[in-house]
Parts: C-alpha cells; structure tokens; sequence
C-alpha cells in the first residue's frame, strides 16, 4: 500500500465512518474506511467492560436512513447493550456491502496538507502513504482513555484494566475488585458487577445524580408502535434538543405545585433514562437554580430511601449542582439498580474527599486513613481525553505546516459547525470540539449529510478546497458560548464536557449547547444561503490547471 490515492479517507469505522462511507460512495466517491482496530464499531468495538450499554433507548440509538431496517432488525431490550451495538454495526456494514471500502489494523499516524498538489498526504501505521482530496475523520468524542497517575500504580499485582481496553472473556467472578471512577461507566460497571465479585470498593471522588435506566424487555406492541411511527419518531428527534426521541418539557418548574412537582418527578423516575429526567420533566431543570435544585433533592431523597445504610447513603449522595451529563444506571443481571448495589455486604463506597488515595500497593490500594484496600482487579472507569484528545496526540497538519495541536493551542479546541476548521482544507471532522451535546448517532447523521452536501455541491461546481474563514469560526464560537450563557452546567465545569478532568488541558466549552433542531437550523441556513462562512470559491480555491 504505497501511494495509494482516493478521493476520500475516511478515518475510524464507527458510526461516523459507517455512514460517512455509505454516503460518498453513493455520490460515486473513490473511498477508503481505515480504522487502528480489527473491525468495524469504533467506541463499540473497544468498550468491552462489563456492563457497558448505550444510555439511550434502543429506539434511537441507531440509523434512520434505513427505514427497512428500522422495520426489521430486532432488539430485545429498552437499551441496547455492547455486544449488540457491535453486531448493528456491523450487520449494516454487511448488509450495504461496505466492508469493501475498509482497511482494518490501520492507523493514521499522520496526515499533512500540500498545497502543492492540494491533497492531504496521511502516514499510516508509520510508513505507508496514501494520498487523498478529502479526509474525513470519526474519530470518537470520547476514545482518547485517560489513565490517572495515581503513585505507586505499576507496583499492582492484581489485573488492572482501563473500562475501554477491557480484555475480551475477562471474568470479573470472585474478584476483589476496586472500581476507580463512578461517572457514567463507573456506574455501569458497579451496576453490573456488584452481585458477581467477591469484594467491590468504588472509589468515588465526586457522587453523581444517576437515575433508573428503567430497561426492559421490548414488548411486541411497542415495538409495533414503532414500526408505526418512524417517521414522526425521527422528526421528534431531529426537531428537540437531546435527540432522544422523548416530548421535552415546555413547563417551568415554577408553574407546578409542589405536588405536580413530585409526580412529575416520580414519573420520569420510574419511566428511566437521565437525558428525560433532566429535559422531560420541566424545561428550566439545567438552567435555573431553583428547578435544578427540586430535582437534585428529588434524587437524593431516593438515595436515602433506596440504600439502608445511612452512613454509605451519605457518601453517595450528590451535593453539589446537577449539571454534568445526565446519567441513568446500569443493568444487572439481578435486576437490582445502581444505588441497590451498596445494600449488599460485598459492596462498599470509598469517599475519596474524606478519604483520598495515597497510593496502590502491591496488594491493592492505601487511602489516607491508613487502611490498605485488598484487591486482586483494579478497574479504571476513569474517563477519556474527550472531544480533542484523538485529534491532538496525531500530527495532523494544515496550510502552512500548522498541526491542529497548535491551532488549538491558543482558541481552544474549536471549529466551524463542528465539523470545520480554518487552515485545514478538505479535512472534515465528525463530532469534533462545538459539535451538538446530544444523542449521538443524530448528531453523527446531520452532520455527515452536511459534510457528504458539501462534497457534492463542491464537486458540482468544480470548487477544490472547503474551507471555512476565521472569522465564521469566531462566530460560531460566540454562538456557541452566547447559547450555554444561562446553562447551569457552567456551574459544575470540572468535568470533561469543559476539558476539566485531565491536567494541562484549556478549560472552555466543547460543545453546542443548543440542541439537535437549532444545530440543524443552523447548518440548513449555511447551506441555504450558499455555504455561508467558507471561503468564497475565488481563484485560488478553483481547481488547479
Ligand atoms: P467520566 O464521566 O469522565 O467519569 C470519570 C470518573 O472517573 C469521574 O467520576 C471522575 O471523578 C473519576 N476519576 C477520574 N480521575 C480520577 C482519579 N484520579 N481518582 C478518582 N476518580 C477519578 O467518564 P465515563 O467513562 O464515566 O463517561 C464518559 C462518557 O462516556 C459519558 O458521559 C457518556 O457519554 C459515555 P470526578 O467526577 O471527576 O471527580
């Protein structure tokens, strides 16, 4: 594979590169998929942790181009666990014939932009070279792990694993497990693991407000409800903020009695999934302190009903504003939900405010009071280097020789609609830094149509280069800061959405805070009015002669 030239790469096979593909090779587009893993499904193929599952329902955590599929392809449960998210992907893979386009254990490891020929030259696994017009990239919001450097850490000599490089088979059965973490994966896993290990300690920094999932089987009549309205489904998902398929509130929780408050609240707890209890129940819960404030009481109130004993019920419990993601649980195989696990004697909660780590001994982990933790499994549900983390550690370069990394360095990672960046030509990101805070296979659809209309209407009219201008980038990042100035999840930054959970990085917003419709408004309107915002096609972005 020496020199090989397409018109476009499309980097990572996820649900970014499936569809990605699909589309430019229906334009006629000579393509090539490559991907660092064995096979196709990008997050889904490496998230082998037990326990790991989508957080949306099954319904829209999929395509919606396929409508025969949508009819058709079976799933048993209200949220689609990893093994079957790996075999969707790659059953539409197969069934539209794309694993032709696909070129596994292959690793971009570079890509620099010559405006010589005006193609981007990649290095793979090193070496090889291959030469495109257009390089697209999937590469993950959250692919990047981040593994903390707690002292003492290669001294372990139990197993100690990253959630999203769990090894396939491993069985965590009469384990003395330590689970570090207990975001939406650390959840997860506790979830599912508590009733299997011997011993488990969740080693927790920061309690979070999660709530049932309330994950069941798919009865025959729903799923006929779904096959009988797709259409308005996926219009509802277009047209909200989330993308999740579910009516969002339009009632403040001002206007409810302390009464319909509670009922509100109940009923969104017992129906499960955190997006519909933060957005389904009033429409001021993420952006008034007040509303905010009746569902973190609502939250804790179950905690103290659910966990018996009130000393753990106290270290779980969330204090602060709840404004980070909105989690749910997991699903064990018991049946029993996250905050029921610590009812079980082999289940404990280690605060690490009170107590913090000191170090991880040979035989487990040393906390500040003095006790050594036993442990044979170490399990690191401690996060990524989200949205920019697989952006910046390749040498992508632009114009001028300018890697994405500097680029960054002094804005922040930014872009133009989340997919474009100035300075980088024909080079397209998928979720990239200011993309929607959303479900995300919408989020992934709207955007590779945008990019795939572009491409198209680019080749139409003999344009060479996309490329968006400076300023429209600067202006999309005032939209993007003026749309989260009254988010109340400003309040709770130290957490990965603002680059807060790994040192070094800048803290600043990552995303578009203004949900599915007003994203798509907003592409609609660019397109609209002749791709407003890039380069205008003058002489030097014509094709050369
Ligand atoms: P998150 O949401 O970043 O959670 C990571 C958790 O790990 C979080 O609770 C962190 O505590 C904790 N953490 C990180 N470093 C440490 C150290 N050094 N010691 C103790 N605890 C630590 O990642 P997830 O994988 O759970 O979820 C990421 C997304 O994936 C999620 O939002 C979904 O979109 C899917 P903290 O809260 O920062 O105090």
């Amino acid at each position: 594979m020496t020199n090989d030239t397409y018109d476009a790469i499309i980097v990572g096979a996820g649900f970014a590169g499936i569809y990605q593909v699909y589309s430019l090779a229906k334009l006629g587009l000579n393509c090539l998929v490559i991907d660092a893993a064995g096979n196709v499904g990008g997050t889904w193929y490496s998230n082998l942790y037990p326990g790991a599952m989508s957080d949306t329902p099954s319904s829209v955590y999929r395509f919606s181009w396929d409508k025969d599929d949508l009819m058709t392809y079976p799933w048993e449960e209200g949220y689609v666990k990893q093994p079957e998210v790996l075999a969707y992907l790659n059953h539409v893979v197969d069934k539209h014939d794309l694993r032709k386009y696909m070129r596994f254990n292959t690793e971009m490891t570079a890509a620099h932009w010559q405006d010589s020929d005006q193609m981007w030259h990649l290095t793979v696994n090193g070496s090889d070279k291959i030469i495109a017009k257009y390089v697209i990239t999937g590469l993950g919001l959250l692919s990047r792990t981040n593994l903390p450097d707690i002292p003492g850490i290669d001294t372990f000599e139990g197993d100690m694993y990253h959630t999203a490089k769990w090894p396939q088979g491993y069985d965590v059965t009469g384990k003395k497990a330590g689970v570090i973490g207990c975001g939406s994966t650390g959840v997860q896993v506790i979830t599912d693991i508590g009733c299997k290990v011997k011993q488990l300690d969740c080693y927790q920094r920061h309690p979070q407000y999660t709530v049932p999932s309330g994950d069941k089987k798919v009865t025959l009549e729903e799923r006929k409800f779904l096959n009988d309205n797709w259409d308005s489904i996926w219009h509802l998902v277009r047209h909200s903020i989330t993308a999740f398929g579910f009516e969002e509130s339009k009632q403040s929780y001002h206007d409810a009695s302390p009464e319909e408050r509670e009922r509100v609240f109940q009923e969104a707890w017992d129906i499960g999934c955190g997006f519909r209890f933060m957005f389904g129940t009033f429409n001021d819960i993420a952006t008034d302190m007040e509303a905010n404030k009746g569902a973190q009481d609502f939250i804790r109130k179950q905690i103290d009903t659910i966990v018996k004993d009130p000393k753990k019920a106290e270290k779980l419990k969330p204090h602060d504003v709840y404004a980070r993601r909105p989690l749910c649980d997991g699903n064990a195989s018991n049946g029993q939900k996250y905050f029921e696990q610590f009812n079980r004697e082999n289940v404990d909660v280690v605060d690490l405010k009170e107590t913090p780590i000191e170090r991880i001994e040979a035989k487990g982990i040393q906390t500040a009071d003095g006790k050594l933790h036993e442990h044979d499994l170490l399990i690191f549900a401690t996060g990524f280097d989200a949205v920019e983390g697989n952006y910046t550690r390749l040498a992508i370069h632009g114009r001028d020789g300018m890697s994405l990394k500097e680029y960054w360095d002094d804005l922040g990672p930014t872009s133009y609609l989340g997919s474009f960046v100035p300075k980088f030509p024909n080079f397209f990101l998928i979720s990239g830094p200011k993309g929607p805070f959303t479900n995300m296979p919408p989020s992934i659809e709207v955007q590779v149509e945008f990019i795939t209309d572009a491409i198209r209407d680019a080749e139409k009219s003999g344009v060479r280069l996309i490329e968006p201008t400076e300023e429209a980038e600067r202006q999309y990042s005032e939209l993007c800061d003026q749309l989260a100035e009254n988010s109340l999840f400003w309040k709770a930054e130290d957490n990965w959405i603002f680059g807060a959970n790994i040192p070094g990085k800048k803290r600043c917003l990552r995303f578009f805070f203004g949900g599915m419709e007003a994203f798509l408004d907003k592409l609609e309107e660019v397109k609209k009015n002749g791709y407003t915002g890039f380069k205008p096609f003058t002489q030097d972005h014509a094709a050369p002669t």
